[in-house]
């Protein structure tokens, strides 16, 4: 069967095992470091739900000498066309590119590497069905989004550089696709106007992480703790999977972080 080309249609996952280190995950502020054993439980339903929704995920070996490596959708770009690997912007995530190239070798015929010298980390990327967003932030640089819209194009996809709002970690943050024409947005990013020819749902004041939702063919899946935007969402008939992202959540992270997801041609 070849691919539907839609944003929330995957048979096929990449995770990373959390390494004991990962409690010294990065993050902006002061939040305290969460348990390994917590990240660890959130993980291991993370690959459950997946599987539950009809995806087969490859697990790789925790790597100890970089505690963010569990949050393997920022080093990549993974579509049915192939994947490009990306160069995090922040120094202590660097080596998680070349961790990850075996693995994207071994699944992919067309592997493509960020030219020039910009950053970019995969959490600042939104794949609609029409346009690749590059979110600019304070980890992906113009130099980079411009390199890697040029990569996004000979995979035949059309790439739109966009703004992240102030302060905002990755784009993705604060968005996700609920279904082809639909985002969840929080308003700040939706402000912005980016999200013009879409379908807008708004994250409600005060819920504001709840926007790194995550569609996975028929299940959306939600972090629990918002119960305002899983009622909304509930209402609106997604088909709703609560996940539990407070450990993760400590280091700046949500769904979309830990997996990257493609359809495969031909399964
Ligand atoms: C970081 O600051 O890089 C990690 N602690 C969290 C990365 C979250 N990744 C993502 O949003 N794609």
């Amino acid at each position: 069967m070849s691919s539907p080309r839609s944003v929330y249609h995957f048979n096929s996952a990449i995770v990373r095992e959390p390494s004991r280190s990962v409690v010294d995950g990065l993050r902006v502020g002061e939040h305290a470091s969460p348990t390994y054993e917590g990240v660890k439980l959130e993980h291991d339903a993370y690959i459950a739900a997946m599987r539950q929704a009809g995806v087969q995920v490859t697990i790789l070996p925790a790597l100890e000498a970089l505690p963010d490596s569990v949050f393997v959708e920022d080093p990549a770009l993974i579509f049915t066309e192939g994947a490009i690997l990306l160069r995090p912007g922040a120094a202590s995530r660097a080596g998680e590119a070349a961790a990850i190239v075996p693995a994207l070798r071994d699944m992919f015929e067309t592997v493509l590497d960020l030219p020039g010298h910009g950053y970019v980390d995969g959490g600042d990327v939104l794949t609609t069905p029409n346009c690749v967003m590059i979110g600019l932030s304070a980890r992906t640089d113009k130099a980079g989004a411009e390199a890697l819209a040029v990569c996004i194009d000979k995979l035949g996809r059309k790439a739109r550089l966009v703004a992240t709002p102030e302060g905002v970690l990755h784009f993705k943050t604060d968005c996700s696709l609920l279904d082809d024409e639909t985002v969840l947005s929080t308003a700040r990013l939706s402000r912005s106007g980016v999200f013009k020819d879409f379908r807008q749902i708004i994250i409600p004041d005060g819920e504001e992480p709840a926007a790194n939702a995550l569609r996975v063919n028929d299940v959306l899946m939600v972090p629990s703790d918002y119960p305002r935007t899983i009622e909304m969402l509930d209402k609106l008939d997604y088909r709703i999977v609560p996940m539990k992202t407070a450990e993760i959540g400590r280091i700046d992270a949500g769904l979309s972080c830990l997996s990257l997801r493609w359809y495969r041609d031909g399964e």
